[in-house]
């Protein structure tokens, strides 16, 4: 066994302390360890997400422009062991006003504190995998996903890393991204910059760079929190936020579970590495006892199904595939990878081995046709149930997850892109008309002087003239700075030190 798989063994037991007082699946109790996954959030939806990942025990690093945002973020990490995060205050910004270029202008001006602090940082640059976590309708996220994209690529590929690449197959990327999308009651703004950071996105999959895009459409979160009558949550930011921590660790403790036939870390790392959109299912199966199926017992998350003596197959897949938040409204047709993982007791009441071959079955049935690459399957038998804080051995119940990428955005979003896309082209157009309006009404004012008028201001005095030349040395002045904030420009600089890293 490689030395750093064995100091990630030592590490768990402290994980295993913490996560003893959490209400995620019980089962992940009896896992080896959690794969070594660590997070990158930028910004103030990055960093209330991410807050939840550190209290699972993954490593998380926080960057933020504004104080207060900061300060919210120390709030909820606190008594959490310091060792678990690192916070980087960007400095000479307070917020970026939803604007993706100071994001990006942020971290430009802070490429020091982002080389010393990221760059050199040994638990990400030795970490199995990296996402980077962050709100798409804001500026300081949506700005630096693409700069920080790129630096932790380069840093986990660099020869500095003390873990070898050759965990990743076929040299796959090493790094994703969680992305919160803005509910239905944004604005123009907060939905462009989701447009085009989901199109930087694409543009760094395509380059190999990024692998997998969880995400998180907060109009689904609402959705089910209004729907959800029995929830404890105080509302439905937090209880959003509770279930992408959850999920994702629970996948984290699956891969190093023991299994009769497991989904192991490298085929996960397989799935989150493929570039396109990640589908998250979890559907829990209750043996009720009962004869009829009543059907779906309605839960935001995790989808429950009443289970009789006939197991429905294709209805238990058809589900888990499709109905869970984080799976919702995905055109299957172009699925490209997928996996199953199903948690079971060994002797449960659910699932029997007849059972296990018939679903995966009914899997390959599903997906036959759309997926072009493979399917990874596990199976998982443990007698610990319930939750972490309170576990029990219930033979009655049975989870199972499911993971796919699919080579397209879920339909709501793909649609808002689309318009939010062409909105900003006819603003552009409208903008570049009146342009062209204005310099034509000036041109016919000159011509009108021309001819013969006085022109308005020779009773300027010098002091008057002077101070109009200096107006507009400075509104030259200004529009420099802004051409200077064309992304591209702005990026050229730290790519140059990030190849200085290979
Ligand atoms: N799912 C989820 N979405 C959030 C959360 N907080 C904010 N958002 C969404 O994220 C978007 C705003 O992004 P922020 O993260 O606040 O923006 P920022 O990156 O801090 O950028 P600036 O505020 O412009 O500096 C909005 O669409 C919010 O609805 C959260 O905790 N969870
Ligand atoms: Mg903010």
């Amino acid at each position: 066994m490689k030395e750093s798989r064995l100091e990630d063994i030592k590490k768990i037991e402290g994980k295993l302390e913490t996560i003893k007082t959490m209400d995620f699946e019980g089962y992940i109790l009896k896992a080896l360890k959690a794969m070594n996954l660590t997070f990158v959030c930028p910004g103030q939806a990055g960093g209330k997400i991410g807050a939840g990942l550190v209290k699972a025990g993954f490593y998380t690093v926080f960057i933020n422009t504004a104080t207060p945002d900061i300060e919210n973020l120390k709030g909820l990490l606190k008594g959490v062991d310091k060792e678990l995060y690192k916070i980087i205050k960007l400095e000479g910004f307070e917020g970026c006003a939803k604007k993706r270029e100071v994001g990006l202008q942020a971290i430009e001006e802070n490429t020091d504190l982002i080389e010393k602090q990221l760059m050199n940082d040994e638990r990400i640059k030795n970490c199995t995998y990296t996402f980077i976590v962050a709100g798409l309708g804001g500026g300081t996220g949506t700005g630096s996903i693409d700069l920080l994209s790129q630096i932790i690529s380069a840093v986990m590929r660099s020869d500095q890393r003390t873990r070898p690449t050759d965990e990743y197959p076929n040299g796959k990327p090493t790094v994703s991204t969680i992305v919160a999308y803005p509910d239905s009651s944004a604005a123009q703004q907060p939905l462009l910059n989701a447009a085009q950071t989901l199109l930087e996105i694409q543009d760094l999959q395509e380059q190999g760079i990024l692998g997998s895009n969880l995400i998180i459409d907060n109009q689904k979160m609402i959705d089910d929190f209004l729907m959800d009558e029995t929830n404890t949550y105080k509302d439905w930011v937090t209880k959003g936020n509770k279930m992408a921590s959850q999920v994702l660790t629970e996948l984290a403790y699956i891969a190093w579970m023991a299994g009769d036939e497991a989904l192991d870390p490298v085929e996960y790392v397989d799935i989150l590495s493929e570039p396109g959109s990640l589908a998250l299912g979890k559907l829990k199966l209750i043996n009720t006892g009962e004869k009829s199926n009543k059907g779906l017992m309605k839960d935001p998350f995790i989808e429950s199904i009443n289970t009789k003596d006939e197991l429905k197959y294709d209805e238990i897949i058809q589900q888990a595939f499709t109905n869970s938040i984080f799976a919702k409204d995905y055109d299957f047709g172009l699925a490209k990878i997928g996996g199953m993982a199903i948690i079971k007791h060994p002797e449960s009441t659910v699932f029997d081995v007849k059972d296990k071959i018939k679903l995966e079955k009914a899997m390959t049935n599903f997906l036959e046709g759309s997926l072009y690459q493979v399917a990874h399957f596990g199976v998982y038998n443990t007698d610990t149930f319930g939750t972490c804080k309170e576990s029990n051995s219930n033979k009655n119940e049975a989870i199972i997850y499911t993971l796919l990428v699919v080579d397209d955005l879920p339909k709501r979003v793909g649609e808002l892109t689309k318009a939010a896309l062409k909105k900003e082209e006819e603003r552009q157009k409208r903008l570049a008309n009146r342009k062209k309006e204005t310099l034509g009404e000036q041109i016919s004012k000159v011509k009108k002087k021309d001819r013969k008028e006085v022109p308005s201001n020779t009773k300027m005095s010098l002091s008057d003239i002077m101070a109009k030349s200096k107006r507009k040395r400075n509104i030259s002045v200004i529009s420099e700075t802004a051409a200077r904030t064309e992304p591209e420009e702005k990026k050229s600089a730290m790519i140059s030190r990030l190849k200085n890293l290979k």
